[in-house]
């Protein structure tokens, strides 16, 4: 069972791996606080456990080629490339190798690794000697029906100083567990449980914005009068077999410091969809 958790986005010049976590679920955001502020340190722990946890997912590896002579057969459970294999990458792993049955024994035969990846999709084997021959050809299906599992942390502006915030989805993931690594994400809508401009809230509209695909703002401000702000950003996130899990992630702004969370959702007053 591969489990390696990553959080990755590509998305112009912005950050390319955001958080990665291993089959014991590390998880790169600690605390709560300013995302903004914390982001440089997640880049940094995000990149060094990429670079740790790639080689462990399955698809990632390259496929050995072994000879095995016809006569002698192999075991039940190896994968021989007489046969087409199909797999769900969420119960099962792709195998380590292929096995290649070679009338007249392997003594004089050299088989090429397969190279991957075998992310979720319909791969075409085959497999070559070190000559560059064709000695056999399957195929491999990777199978992924399940819709990717997201997890998210709340987001706290803090001084209601009136500023705009830009918040990316991936601030306010903190994992997103999928067998596909080729999994996308859009807002769905923004919306604020205060009006856009009402009373002891400064005069200021278009408190909520989609900016990007996968981007809003959010403007740090609450009335003064009631008990701190709530957003919610919504999100999609789909894999590349066309899996979706919806839901959305807070970004708060609290009427003091002095509260803890420090806001209450008093429902939608407004939202914004793309
Ligand atoms: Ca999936
Ligand atoms: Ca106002
Ligand atoms: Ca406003
Ligand atoms: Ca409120």
């Amino acid at each position: 069972m591969l489990s390696v958790i990553w959080l990755a986005r590509a998305s112009g010049d912005r950050v390319d791996f955001l958080a990665a976590a291993g089959p014991r679920g590390w998880n790169a955001v600690e605390g709560s606080g300013p995302t903004r502020a914390m982001k440089p340190t997640l880049i940094i722990a995000a990149m060094v456990l990429v670079a740790c946890t790639v080689e462990t997912k399955t698809e990632f590896r390259d496929l050995d080629a072994i000879c095995f002579e016809a006569e002698d057969g192999i075991d039940e459970d190896a994968w021989s490339c007489d046969e087409a294999l199909s797999i769900d990458c969420n119960t099962d792993e792709v195998p380590d190798a292929i096995y290649v049955a070679v009338e007249g024994g392997c003594d004089d035969v050299t088989l090429e690794p397969v190279p991957g990846p075998f992310p979720p999709g319909n791969h075409d084997i085959v497999v070559v000697d070190d000559q560059g021959h064709q000695v056999c050809q399957t195929t491999l299906e990777v199978r992924d029906p399940v819709a990717p599992v997201v997890t998210t942390q709340t987001i706290a502006l803090w001084p209601p100083n009136h500023k705009l915030h830009t918040i990316a989805l991936a601030d306010c993931f903190t994992e997103v567990d999928d067998c596909d690594p080729d999994w996308t994400a859009r807002v769905t809508y923004v919306s604020s449980d205060e009006p856009d401009d009402d009373r002891g809230d400064g005069h200021t509209i278009d408190d909520v914005a989609i900016v990007a695909d996968d981007a809003v703002t959010v403007r740090s401000e609450r009335q003064g009068g009631s008990n701190g702000r709530v957003y919610h950003v919504g999100y999609a996130v789909t894999d590349g077999s066309g899996n979706t899990t919806e839901g959305s992630c807070d970004v708060v702004v609290a009427h003091d410091q002095g509260h803890d969370p420090g806001a209450i959702d008093d429902g939608v007053a407004y939202r914004v969809e793309p």
